[in-house]
């Protein structure tokens, strides 16, 4: 009965100033239908684009799946589903790190460098959740671990082996290969600045409080559609240029 009663309130009670609970709501659509879309395009792409794509339809699905638990967390409880969050991530932008190994391989680029990039995303999603969660009173050291392995990343595409191999392949490649680590470096660096606005640290005296659940799904949908849609063009034109 009292379940009942919580369901019934809860229905009547999508309160139209809840903005955190409404960037939920889009965030869950807006990655349901890039699903979708990916997946639906598939069949236009021979076997060499085909995975590329399918990537990317698999993270906008894991966050689509992951969105409906998070919106419904959010109603239920009206605090930040911080869990569920680092679940998604810590199975989407692994695979986002697979996304450049698989446009690269046409350069060479070897399973090394995709381990690599994974184990730091990993690092900087464990560390970054004993900040947010776990050792929460410490929370600017971790999120420092965190950051250091962010800025190896950035500099893997940027400068390190990653480039080297994007220069090698060159044309539409190198220009997908481009935009995407442009998307680490600006839409990635969302993420921190939400961790600094919804935790305790020094960095207090001079970032706005804000709610870090709306920075964290709106910097989602721009990094995991966006970055899906690169892909998807580069498949594009490399398909049109082969037939
Ligand atoms: C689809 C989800 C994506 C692309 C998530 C990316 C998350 C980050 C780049 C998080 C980075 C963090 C730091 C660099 C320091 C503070 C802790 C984190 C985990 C928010």
């Amino acid at each position: 009965m009292k379940a009942l009663l919580l369901f019934a309130e809860l229905g009547t009670k999508l309160d139209p100033t809840d903005y955190v609970g409404f960037t939920f709501f889009v965030g869950s659509m807006a990655m349901m239908a890039a699903s979708a879309f990916f997946f639906l395009s598939l069949s236009q792409f021979d076997k060499k684009w085909r995975t590329s794509v399918l990537v990317s339809g698999l993270i906008t699905f894991i966050a689509a799946v992951h969105y409906f638990y998070m919106r419904d967390y959010w109603f239920a409880n009206m605090e930040s589903p911080t869990f569920f969050r680092y679940v998604d991530w810590l199975l989407t932008v692994p695979l986002m790190c697979v996304e450049f190994y698989l446009i690269l391989k046409v350069a060479g680029a070897k399973p090394s460098l995709m381990w690599k990039l994974i184990f730091a995303s990993v690092v900087m999603l464990v560390t970054g959740y004993f900040g947010e969660a776990v050792f929460m009173d410490q929370a600017a050291l971790w999120g420092f671990i965190s950051g250091a392995a962010y800025f190896y990343i950035v500099y893997e595409i940027w400068l390190g082996s990653a480039k080297k191999m994007a220069v090698a392949a060159g044309g539409d490649v190198l220009k997908a290969h481009k935009i995407l680590c442009w998307f680490v470096l600006v839409g990635w660096a969302i993420y921190p600045l939400g961790y600094m606005m919804g935790t305790t640290g020094w960095y207090n005296s001079f970032i706005p409080d804000g709610n870090i659940d709306v920075v964290y799904n709106i910097a989602d949908a721009i990094n995991k559609i966006g970055f899906g849609l690169v892909i998807y063009a580069l498949a594009v034109k490399k398909q049109d240029v082969n037939s």
